[in-house]
């Protein structure tokens, strides 16, 4: 990557051409002690994965397929501060480098109008309560024509390509969002989550909305007021009752 100006992230870069998954490879070279900021980039992944064993469509050249290793010490609770930490820096990424604005629905993903333009997937190595690594997956969609998505991913998903009729140069917005996420990750171990909350908030569609979160233990509908400081959301039901969601899909009305 060069030209890239950080201090840690991106300095250790695993390139491959074709893999099942960037997490499985950065999981290893984590448990092999692999340095904070390394990180995986394939041309493709036959078995990319999303949250709760679901497939990530990564077809060769067309997109950003990679993993970052971070070791912050925190408790495992915080963990979902590092996705929407994430989430900021590769919103911050894309617009500096393509102009492409992306809004921010909880917790992980990136959409253009409504449509799906990246993922992030955030695994964890722990000993016992606290976090030894964070495996962080980011997916972007860079220069797909819409033909180049499954059918089923046609009316929902989109592209850098798609947004701005031009094809991006992958490197240059790996290294723009490698420069915000270390900004922010320093920050953030200098300032706590406040700082990345409030810029997580000015980004994010999803608050201040009718909402529905389908959680693995049944639907709640509710009015989204805020996520907390460990990156929790927040949802008021019709009856006033707060719910903590930690995970879930969100569906907005439109
Ligand atoms: C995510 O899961 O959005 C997290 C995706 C993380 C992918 C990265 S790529 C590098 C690293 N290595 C991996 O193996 N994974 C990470 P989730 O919120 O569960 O959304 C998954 C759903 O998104 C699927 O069920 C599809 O409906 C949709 N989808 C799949 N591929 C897509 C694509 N390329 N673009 C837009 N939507 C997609």
């Amino acid at each position: 990557l060069f030209g890239l100006n950080t201090k840690f992230t991106g300095r250790n870069i695993y390139f491959e051409e074709s893999v099942n998954s960037t997490q499985n490879i950065a999981q290893r070279l984590a448990l092999e002690g692999a340095e904070e900021g390394t990180i995986v980039v394939a041309e493709e992944q036959l078995g990319g994965r999303g949250r709760l064993e679901r497939k990530w469509q990564s077809p060769k050249y067309k997109g950003i397929w990679m993993s970052l290793i971070l070791k912050p010490s925190i408790p495992i609770m915080k963990t979902p501060q590092l996705t929407l930490l994430t989430a900021v820096a590769v919103v911050q990424g894309i617009q500096e480098v393509t102009g492409v604005q992306a809004d921010i629905k909880w917790p992980n993903d990136l959409l253009v109008n409504g449509k799906k333009l990246t993922g992030i997937l955030t695994e964890m190595q722990a000993d016992s309560d606290r976090v030894h690594s964070l495996i962080i997956g980011i997916g972007i969609n860079v220069n797909q024509q819409l033909e180049d998505f499954a059918a089923e991913l046609q009316p929902s998903a989109t592209s850098i390509y798609l947004e701005t009729k031009t094809s991006w140069d992958r490197a240059k917005i790996i290294q723009g969002i490698m420069m915000h996420l270390e900004k922010l990750y320093l920050l953030y171990l200098e300032k706590g989550f406040y700082p990345i909350k409030i810029l997580w908030e000015s980004y994010s569609i999803s608050l201040g909305q009718k909402v529905t979160a389908n959680t693995l233990n049944g639907s709640i509908v509710g009015f989204a007021k805020g996520i907390t400081d460990d990156g929790v959301l927040l949802l008021e039901d019709e009856q006033g009752v707060i719910h903590s969601i930690y995970s879930a899909d969100i569906l907005m009305e439109t």
